[in-house]
């Protein structure tokens, strides 16, 4: 096990890992911006070394300036987080020729993932069903409108080197299908200084099902069921929860294997999400994320497993202390991500000091945060504050729960989407569970989707 590991990154995520490297015995060095001088995780790190300005690119993700902290302080490994530099290959390569342990997949495993087309094609070899659509990439118009006809409307374009929905273009005919293809290219390019696009049959109202995975590196996978996050906002997930109302057992089951095949068709090494479309009884391959998910503690509160301590020991070379047959569902788990923006002017993010802060508690509920009476809410990073887990022996109870937790959560004077969530709790279509991915769309009138 390591004696010491830098947390590269901040917020609830690297009061998360220091959570379990103190449990683990592990010292712990916290890195920050000067905007984050006052943050919780450089007060409860053992260490902490101040890495530069508070823009990001002067800070969480300056690769030479995290390294430099790493080697002052002689640490063996480092924890990325979520975000930033998680998924970075060639950071996860350095990180490597410094001897220094990353704790998360291998590079290989990024790159091969992070391309979007390769990642569907190297599945579709592991026998993981995937979504109909072009072998290869559109290269011409030509090229779009045939695949088009074969494949046959509404189809999706998608730029390869994208994900989590940047770039895609729904086109029904066409007519609309070349404007469509020309700008998707032109926005992979922007975006991603890759213009590569592929093309998809579009799925309707799909659900949004991911199934976690933890691989060790004795080759042993094993998945800890799935997680349901069809409620999302312009590809930004909103709710997540666990099991997943559209799953019997026996499509768990082969989601579940699909998963595990998956990752051993790639030699995956620590925890991974395999993002599946849900269309009735059908499941394709989405993406694969290569890094521990803001949503995990769903899946901790329902299989008891501590995901993180987990990645802290595979990376340390130990094998998995759990088999497939040992991972048992008990309960159900919902978590609402509570973000400092104001859900009355399009959700725009409201930094600002908070005054007052009543964080809930009682039975079944977590809450993973990192603010304070008195903290500053920063306009630099993202607006997430905290998120809210309940925990009941079902879902029913789970959200009763919940509504009850997030009316007790109080911020103030900082607007948050706290009682835009406990609006989605009180929602027929979410409480029967039949909503898709475009359940979101309803709550707001006349509001374009991106
Ligand atoms: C799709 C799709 C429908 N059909 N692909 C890809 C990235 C992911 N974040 C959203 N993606 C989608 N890919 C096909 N062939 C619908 C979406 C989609 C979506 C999926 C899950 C949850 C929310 C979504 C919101 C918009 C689009």
């Amino acid at each position: 096990m390591f004696s010491r590991i830098l947390i590269a990154n901040r917020g609830e995520i690297a009061l998360r890992i220091i959570r379990a490297c103190k449990e683990l015995g592990v010292k712990t060095v916290a890195v920050y911006s000067k905007a984050d001088t006052t943050s919780l995780h450089v007060r409860f790190a053992d260490e902490a070394v101040c890495i530069g300005e508070a823009a990001p690119g002067k800070s969480y993700l300056s690769i030479p300036n995290i390294l430099s902290a790493a080697e002052i302080t002689d640490v063996e490994a480092i924890h990325p987080g979520y975000g930033f530099l998680a998924e970075n290959a060639h950071f996860a390569e350095i990180c490597e020729s410094c001897k220094i342990k990353f704790i998360g997949p291998s590079p290989e495993n990024m790159k091969r993932m992070g391309d979007k087309m390769m990642a569907k094609d190297t599945m579709k070899k592991a026998g993981v069903p995937v979504t109909p659509g072009s072998e290869s990439l559109i290269e011409t118009k030509e090229a779009a409108v045939k695949e088009a006809t074969r494949i046959g409307y509404p189809i999706i374009i998608k730029a390869s080197a994208g994900g989590g929905g940047k770039g895609m273009r729904v086109c029904h005919n066409d007519v609309s299908l070349i404007n469509a293809f020309m700008t998707a290219r032109g926005e992979a390019e922007a975006s991603f200084g890759n213009a590569d696009v592929y093309m998809e049959k579009y799925i309707t109202a799909p659900r949004h099902i991911e199934f976690q995975i933890i691989a060790d590196e004795h080759g042993n996978v094993v998945h800890l069921v799935e997680r349901d996050c069809t409620v999302q906002r312009r590809h930004q997930k909103l709710i997540e929860e666990s099991p997943s109302v559209s799953l019997d057992d026996k499509m768990r089951k082969k989601m579940g294997e699909a998963s595990i095949a998956g990752a051993k068709a790639v030699n995956y090494r620590g925890a991974g999400t395999v993002e599946f479309l849900v269309d009735g009884n059908e499941f394709y391959f989405m993406e694969m994320n290569t890094r521990i998910q803001v949503e995990h503690p769903v899946t901790e509160m329902v299989t008891g497993i501590d995901l993180i301590k987990e990645q802290i020991r595979v990376a340390a070379g130990e094998k998995l202390s759990f088999k497939q047959e040992d991972i048992m569902i008990t309960g159900a788990a919902i978590e609402c991500r509570i973000n400092a923006e104001d859900p009355e002017n399009d959700f725009r993010p409201c930094p600002g000091k908070i005054e007052a802060l009543s964080i809930p508690g009682g039975p079944g509920i977590r809450v993973d945060t990192h603010a304070y009476a008195g903290y500053q809410i920063s306009p630099y990073y993202d607006s997430m504050i905290a998120k809210v887990i309940s925990y009941g022996k079902n879902r029913s109870e789970a959200i009763t729960i919940m509504r009850r937790a997030l009316s007790e959560f109080l911020v103030s004077p900082i607007k948050t989407t706290a009682d835009f969530h406990r609006k989605i709790l009180y929602d027929s279509e979410f409480r029967e569970g039949s909503h898709s991915t475009h359940f979101i769309e309803k709550f707001f009138s006349g509001e374009e989707e991106k």
